[in-house]
C-alpha cells in the first residue's frame, strides 16, 4: 500500500490492486491481471482491472484526480471530493442497496474508490441515445430517490444527526461548479459557454431574458440555501448504470445537503434531453413516438414512485408523524414545482454550458444538433417559468412537451 496520492495509470494500477488486503477474495496472488482506463466523465480517472484467466474476477477503481479533467490542470479541484463520494455511497447502499453500487473499500490516501464492475449494465445515456428503453427504470430510480432523500431529511433523521451529517457532507468546491455551470453561466456571456453557433440567436434571446434570470436566480438561491436531504448532487443518465432488470446509481461525488428537487429534477431533465435529441436521432416518426411516450411515461411513473416511497418513509417517522394532511400535501407539491424548475436548469446548462450531453453535442451534423438543442431550450422556458402553476406530474410533461423546434431562426 502506498502512503503518498499519485496518479495511476493502467500499468500502476494493477500493482495497487495487488496489494489491497480488501481484493484478496477476488484477485489470487500473484496472478495475471490486465486494466484499461475508461473514464469518459469530466472529472476522474477510472479503471477497469481483471484476472487475464477469468474477466468475471473484476472491480473498477475510480480515482480523483487533482484538477478537472475536461479542462485540465489549470482547474485544481481536491481530491477530498472521494471522501464524500464514498460517504454518500455508503449511506445510499444503507436505505437503497439494490439501486446503489456495492463498494469493496475506499482508499484516502489515493483517493480511490474500488466497487463493483458492473460487466452486464451500460450508461443510461448509452442506451437512451440508441433508443433503447428500460421499463423498470421509473420504479427504480423513483425508489432510489424517494429512499435516499426522505431517510437523510429532517423527516426522518432526528435534529441533531441531520446537522452532523450536513457538516460531513459540505462539499464548497463541488457545490461551486454547479452554482457556476448549471445557475450563472448558462445565462450570461462567457467563454466557457460550449453551445455550438448554430445556436447563439436562441441563446443570446435567452440570455436576455430578463423574467427567465430572475427565477434562474431563485433556483440558485435554493441550491445554495435549502439543506433539504443528502442529494447524489450530479444524477444525471450518465450516473446511472442499467439493463433491462437492474438500475445502478454511481458517482455522487456532488453529493451535500441541498434541495430535495435538484435531484429529481436532474433525471428528469435528463429523460426531456433525450425527448429532444430524439427529434433528429430517430427519423421515423412512429418509432419517435413510441420513444417519447416511453420517455414521458417514465416521467410520470418515476415521479409516482418517488412520492410513494418519500411518503411512506417520512410521515411514518417519528420526527414528521404529527404533521398535518394539508402540510404534507404542500411539501410534495413544492418538490413537484422545484423539480421542474431544477429539471430546466439542467436542461439549459446541458445545451449552453461548459459540460454537455452526449445526447446533443454528439449529433454529427450541425443543423440537426441545433435542432435538438433548440428543442431543449424550448422546453426548458415553460418549465421553469410556470413551475407554480403546475399541481401534477402531468402538467410539467405537458408544459415541456408543448414546445416546439424553433430552428432555423425567422423562417
Ligand atoms: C467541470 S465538471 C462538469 C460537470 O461534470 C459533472 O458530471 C457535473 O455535472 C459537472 O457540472
Ligand atoms: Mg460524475
Amino acid at each position: 500500500m502506498t502512503n503518498t496520492y499519485f496518479p495511476l495509470d493502467p500499468t500502476t494500477v494493477i500493482d495497487y490492486v495487488r496489494t489491497r488486503p480488501e481484493l484478496m477474495d477476488i484477485f489470487r496472488a500473484g496472478e495475471a491481471l490486465e486494466s484499461v482506463e475508461v473514464g469518459d466523465g469530466n472529472l476522474n480517472l477510472v479503471f477497469k482491472v481483471w484476472a487475464a484467466a477469468d474477466a468475471e474476477r473484476t472491480v473498477v477503481v475510480k480515482q480523483a484526480l487533482p484538477y478537472v479533467r475536461l479542462v485540465g490542470e489549470s482547474w485544481k479541484l481536491p481530491t477530498e471530493r472521494a471522501r464524500i463520494e464514498a460517504q454518500a455511497l455508503a449511506v445510499q447502499a444503507r436505505l437503497c442497496p439494490e439501486h446503489t453500487v456495492h463498494v469493496y473499500y475506499f482508499d484516502p490516501v489515493m483517493f480511490c474508490t474500488v466497487m463493483r464492475n458492473l460487466t452486464r449494465h451500460v450508461i443510461m445515456r448509452r442506451g437512451l441515445m440508441e433508443g433503447i428503453t428500460y421499463p423498470k427504470f421509473g420504479q427504480h430510480i423513483g425508489t432510489f430517490m424517494g429512499r435516499t432523500l426522505a431517510g437523510t431529511s429532517d423527516l426522518v433523521l432526528d435534529y441533531k444527526t441531520k446537522k452532523e451529517q450536513v457538516a460531513r457532507f459540505i462539499n464548497p468546491e463541488l457545490c461551486k461548479i454547479s452554482e457556476d455551470l448549471v445557475f450563472t453561466e448558462p445565462y450570461r456571456y462567457t467563454e466557457r459557454n460550449l453551445f455550438h453557433k448554430e445556436l447563439e440567436p436562441q441563446v443570446v434571446a435567452l440570455q436576455a431574458d430578463a423574467d427567465l434570470r430572475v427565477e434562474v436566480a431563485q433556483m440558485k438561491a435554493q441550491f445554495m440555501t435549502h439543506a433539504q436531504a443528502l442529494l447524489h448532487g450530479d444524477l444525471h443518465t450518465g450516473s446511472i448504470m442499467i439493463n433491462q432488470d437492474e438500475t445502478i446509481c454511481i458517482d455522487p461525488e456532488f453529493a451535500f445537503y441541498g434541495p430535495i428537487g435538484f435531484d429529481v429534477g436532474a433525471v428528469i431533465a435528463n429523460l426531456f434531453l433525450s425527448y429532444a435529441s430524439h427529434e433528429v436521432r430517430t427519423k421515423d416518426a412512429a418509432a419517435r413516438a413510441a420513444f417519447r411516450s416511453y420517455l414521458t411515461d417514465t416521467v410520470i411513473e418515476l415521479w409516482a414512485v418517488f412520492a410513494r416511497e418519500f411518503a411512506a418513509l417520512a410521515w411514518a417517522n417519528a420526527d414528521s408523524i404529527d404533521l398535518p394532511t394539508a402540510y404534507r400535501d404542500r411539501y410534495l407539491l413544492q418538490l413537484l414545482q422545484d423539480t421542474a424548475g431544477f429539471a430546466a436548469c439542467k436542461i439549459m446548462r446541458r445545451v449552453i454550458g461548459l459540460a454537455g450531453v452526449a445526447d446533443i453535442r454528439g449529433i454529427e451534423d450541425v443543423h440537426e444538433r441545433a435542432i435538438a438543442g433548440s428543442l431543449a431550450l424550448n422546453m426548458a422556458i415553460p418549465l421553469i417559468k410556470g413551475r407554480r402553476d403546475v399541481r401534477t406530474i402531468a402538467d410539467v410533461v405537458a408544459l415541456a412537451t408543448a414546445a416546439r423546434v424553433t430552428y432555423p431562426f425567422g423562417s
